[in-house]
């Protein structure tokens, strides 16, 4: 990548202006603000973090490309974080986009003795009695990606949830000159942060009355799976024109499907994808224009705030910042929830210099 790039993906809100089309070892045992620490807050941190604390890292599922980008050590993301601080992180979950999955991984991480959890939640609420049970015994539970509101000290958002859902749909319309129909394939039914960007694109939607919704479908975040209803959408509306995939494994599938059907370039695809994944599809006139934030940039400012938390030099109360590295300074807004920055905007003009 090239240096200036680089630095822009190190400082979202400057790409905003600038390219934004649219706009397991032993620790101390520390104890952790629970989730409902609301000291008034206009402190910031300063001074050591712990070390040595057991920081677990739980996506929403193993195997899914696009968290072993916002995870690992070699991309830089929570775990390369967790090991600049000299903490213990390691990442667990299961291997399908579950509550039933995801749980076991969870409840196995406290019994390891975690003192901190970084979480993106499969479900607002069926993790809900794990995550509190956590949170009672002092752990710091974090989410990131996909938040649970009601069971989580802090919530690190990628970017602003209703910018992600309204800049889909006005991507799209502006590719399809704001007629015809369209749909959407999700993730999970349950998928915390598909579901609330869905909801943004549904408001959205009613500024284009010449843009009809036809259906919702879900992939589940399974490639075999999203093939599949991928392949239904085309065969089940001829005169579909669009599809909004706001999950990585959904945008590529429809991609892959499209690109290989006689519709390709009549249904354009958008969403949420990796700029690695796209390349091919956006060279072949499939997708047009699609968006993302950095998702190792997402981790290490996770786990970062993990660490701030457990080591208690903040809480979770709004006005409360620290600097997370690399990425500069951050301060917890409303609703306890930190916020990257915007998403990118992606197309055949820029995606060549992005690698990720
Ligand atoms: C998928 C996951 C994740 C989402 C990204 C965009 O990999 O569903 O939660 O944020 O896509």
């Amino acid at each position: 990548m090239k240096g200036s790039l680089r630095r822009v993906l190190l400082l979202p809100a400057v790409l905003a202006t600038a390219s934004v089309v649219l706009a397991a070892c032993s620790s101390s045992g520390t104890s952790a603000p629970a989730a409902s620490s609301s000291s008034s807050g206009s402190g910031s941190s300063s001074g050591a973090l712990k070390t040595g604390l057991k920081v677990f890292v739980i996506p929403k599922n193993l195997g899914n490309p696009y968290f072993t980008t916002s995870d690992s050590v070699k991309s830089g993301g929570a775990l390369a974080a967790l090991q600049q601080l000299g903490e213990t992180g390691s990442e667990t979950s299961g291997t399908a986009a579950t509550p039933a999955s995801q749980i076991p991984a969870i409840q196995a991480a406290v019994a390891k003795g975690a003192n901190a959890l970084v979480v993106s939640a499969t479900d607002p609420s069926a993790l809900c009695p794990t995550l509190n049970a956590a949170i009672k015994k002092g752990i710091t539970v974090v989410t990131y990606d996909s938040d649970a509101p009601a069971c989580r000290t802090l919530f690190v958002n990628q970017a602003s949830t209703a910018q992600i859902g309204t800049s889909e749909v006005s991507l799209l319309a502006s590719e399809i000159h704001d007629s015809g129909q369209i749909a959407i394939l999700s993730a999970t039914a349950s998928a915390p942060n598909q579901n609330a960007w869905i909801g943004f694109m549904k408001q959205e939607l009613t500024k284009y009355p010449k843009m009809k919704l036809v259906t919702t479908v879900y992939g589940n975040d399974d490639p075999t799976t999203a093939t599949q209803v991928a392949q239904g959408l085309l065969q089940h509306y001829p005169n579909l024109k669009g599809i909004i995939s706001p999950t990585t494994v959904g945008i590529l599938a429809a991609a892959q499907v499209v690109s290989a059907s006689s519709r390709r370039g009549k249904v354009l695809v958008t969403g949420l994808g990796t700029p690695d994944s796209m390349k091919k599809y956006v060279s072949d006139g499939t997708v047009k224009a699609f968006e993302l934030w950095n998702p190792a940039n997402l981790g290490y400012l996770a786990a970062y705030a993990a660490v701030e938390l457990a080591s208690k030099k903040i809480t979770n109360a709004t006005g409360q910042s620290f600097t997370a590295g690399k990425l500069g300074k951050f301060t917890v807004g409303a609703g306890h929830t930190i916020l990257l920055g915007p998403p990118f905007v992606f197309s055949k003009s820029n995606i060549s210099q992005f690698n990720f």
